[in-house]
């Protein structure tokens, strides 16, 4: 059953600010716009330091994207960078700085881009600006990538002296390939959103100004959709790169399978059959008829 978001249930903090539902901006304005049904807005706060992650706003992250992917009103989830210049330009160096292989074995810290990666929702990462070390990690954790023309995408790790540490090296690996991933790893080089999108670590590239509008387009896209279809369907993408091939497979069919006497499964497929537009439970008549329909 689907219900009507609440926005009082998700107020955010002061690192991790969070609209719900999201407004979607007119284009070439900061204005809010109309309000985007199921989606909602995570943004990182700290546009002065580049929105470096410090273990504060790590665990404000991982906090607010729980909270959302539990209500079942959100349907989909666009995590993106106040300002202009950065979605996030890494883990805080200041605090990194004074850690040891003791403190950050017991940190908490890492269990943000964990949190992220983990939730059921689908998740999509709108990038202005630089992405790098811990915040390319960050964007890599969600399942979908809109860079905006201006977007740097790196590991630069190597120049201070570490690796990524938050599934850099695994997540770029499985994005692109081990001798792509190798050069920019050991390199620590910065490569821009054209070179990103032939590499294959985006979904799209989109004129700057329309980054954080064109994420949240594909949201409401999501979010128009059967929610529990659209988990399954993240949820079997991303075995693939869990699972061997034929644990995938098995994976996959299992999650077919558990569709099937779902609501949305009996009346998207009586719709069809009855040449109408679906009436997904709990939500409002579509006025026109899909675009696309299920081959
Ligand atoms: N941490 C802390 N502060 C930062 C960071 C950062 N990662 N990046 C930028 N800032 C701050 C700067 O210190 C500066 O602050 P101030 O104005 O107070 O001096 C402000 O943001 C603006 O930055 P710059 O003046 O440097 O802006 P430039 O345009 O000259 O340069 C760059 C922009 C190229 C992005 C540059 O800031 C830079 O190289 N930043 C660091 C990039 C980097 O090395 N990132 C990797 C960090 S390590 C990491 O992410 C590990 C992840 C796993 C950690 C797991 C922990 C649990």
């Amino acid at each position: 059953m689907t219900e009507a978001l609440d926005p009082i249930r998700h107020s955010g903090t002061d690192l991790v600010q969070v609209e719900c539902p999201a407004r979607r901006p007119a284009a070439g304005s900061d204005d809010a716009g109309a309000p985007l049904d199921g989606v909602a807005l995570v943004t990182l706060n700290r546009p002065r330091a580049l929105n470096a992650l410090s273990f504060a706003l790590l665990t404000d992250l991982g906090r607010v994207i729980e909270a959302l992917d539990a209500d079942p009103a959100v349907r989909a989830i666009v995590i993106t960078g106040a300002g202009r210049r950065a979605f996030a330009a890494g883990a805080d160096i200041g605090e990194l700085a004074e850690q040891t292989p003791d403190s950050l074995a017991a940190s908490e810290g890492f269990r943000g881009w964990d949190r992220v990666a983990a939730v059921e929702t689908p998740t999509i990462a709108a990038v202005r600006g630089y992405a790098l070390g811990g915040g390319c990690e960050l964007a890599m954790a969600c399942d979908m990538l809109i860079a905006g023309s201006d977007a740097v995408f790196g590991q630069p790790e190597v120049k201070i002296g570490i690796i990524p540490g938050a599934g850099g090296t695994q997540r770029l690996t499985r994005a692109i390939g081990a001798a792509r991933a190798m050069e920019l790893v050991l390199t620590g080089r910065q490569i821009r959103a054209d070179e990103a999108a032939r590499l294959g670590l985006v979904t799209k590239v989109v004129p700057a100004e329309e980054t954080l509008a064109a994420a949240l387009d594909l949201a409401a896209e999501i979010a128009a959709l059967p929610a529990g279809a659209a988990r399954a369907a993240k949820a079997a993408v991303r075995a693939a790169a869990e699972l061997p091939l034929a644990g995938g497979i098995v994976h996959e069919r299992m999650l077919f399978r558990e569709r099937f006497g779902t609501p949305d499964q009996v009346e998207g497929m009586r719709a069809f059959v009855e040449k109408r537009p679906p009436r997904w439970e709990g939500r409002p008549a579509p006025s026109d008829p899909p675009e696309d329909r299920p081959g």
